[in-house]
């Protein structure tokens, strides 16, 4: 994806991990009217595909991923009260979310949870390398309606699996809990295949699937 050159600042400065430069450039971009979700959608998410490509071909190294990943830590951190809902209504659904078992990337999953709050979801966030039987218990702890798994790893999706076996062996939990997962190696029909209620592909997708979940309820 070509990113537009309103946002080469901003992406130098995640390149560059400089955090102050960055989040600078973020606020200057909010000033002149580019939302934040369109910054995470068009330059943030794509920019960090192409780091973690270049960092697969050994053209970048760990902690130049590491540096990237503190610049948008931060823009979130400072700039996330800017995402606004579209059209929220207030109590939405519960939702549960956190990152797999043995994964700790939490970006993505951060950026998905804040959206899913500012359209009127009540959110549970477990943070990251979350134990496959704890979005279970807090589920049924919260009285969820979704069970959100984010999940970066190719090596973390059989957990991820194992969660929705866990919840599917017990009919009043499978009834109960719609299950959403997203993240780089998800893919629909991995969700299909594994049984999950819905698949998001960013965080806007993530917002129409939980609302159309919802719908099923
Ligand atoms: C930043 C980053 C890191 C940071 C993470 C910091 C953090 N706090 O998250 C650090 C440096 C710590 C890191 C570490 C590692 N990483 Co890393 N990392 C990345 C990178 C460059 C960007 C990820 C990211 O934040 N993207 C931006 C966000 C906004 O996008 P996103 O996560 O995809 O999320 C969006 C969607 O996927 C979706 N989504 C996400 N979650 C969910 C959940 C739900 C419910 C829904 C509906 C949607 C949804 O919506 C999000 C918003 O639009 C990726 C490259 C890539 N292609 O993704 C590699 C990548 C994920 N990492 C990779 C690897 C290998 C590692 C390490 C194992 C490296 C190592 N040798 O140690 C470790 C893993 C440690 C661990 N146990 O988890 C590989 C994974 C390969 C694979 N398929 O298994 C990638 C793909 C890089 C690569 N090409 O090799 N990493």
């Amino acid at each position: 994806m070509e990113i537009h050159p309103k946002y080469l600042a901003l992406t130098d400065a995640i390149e560059a991990g400089d955090v102050d430069a960055g989040v600078a450039e973020a606020q200057r971009l909010v000033q002149d009217g580019v939302s934040l979700r369109d910054i995470y959608l068009e330059a943030i998410t794509p920019h960090l595909r192409d780091i973690g490509e270049r960092f697969s071909r050994l053209e970048l190294y760990l902690p130049d991923m590491m540096r990237a990943a503190d610049v948008v830590k931060a823009i979130h951190t400072t700039l996330g009260g800017h995402l606004s809902g579209e059209g929220a209504v207030e109590n939405a659904g519960t939702i549960v979310i956190g990152t797999i078992y043995g994964d700790i990337h939490d970006l993505g999953k951060n950026i998905v949870a804040s959206m899913l709050e500012v359209n009127g979801f009540q959110m549970h966030d477990l943070g990251i390398n979350v134990d496959t039987f704890d979005f279970l218990k807090k589920a049924r702890e919260v009285n969820a309606d979704i069970i959100a798994i984010s999940s970066l790893l190719s090596t973390s999706l059989p957990y991820v699996s194992d969660v929705i076996q866990m919840i599917k062996a017990n009919p009043a939990d499978a009834q109960k809990f719609k299950i959403l997962i997203g993240g780089g190696p998800v893919t629909a029909e991995y969700a299909a295949q594994v049984g999950a209620d819905g698949f998001g592909r960013d965080a806007a997708d993530a917002v129409r699937q939980a609302q159309a979940l919802m719908q099923k309820n």
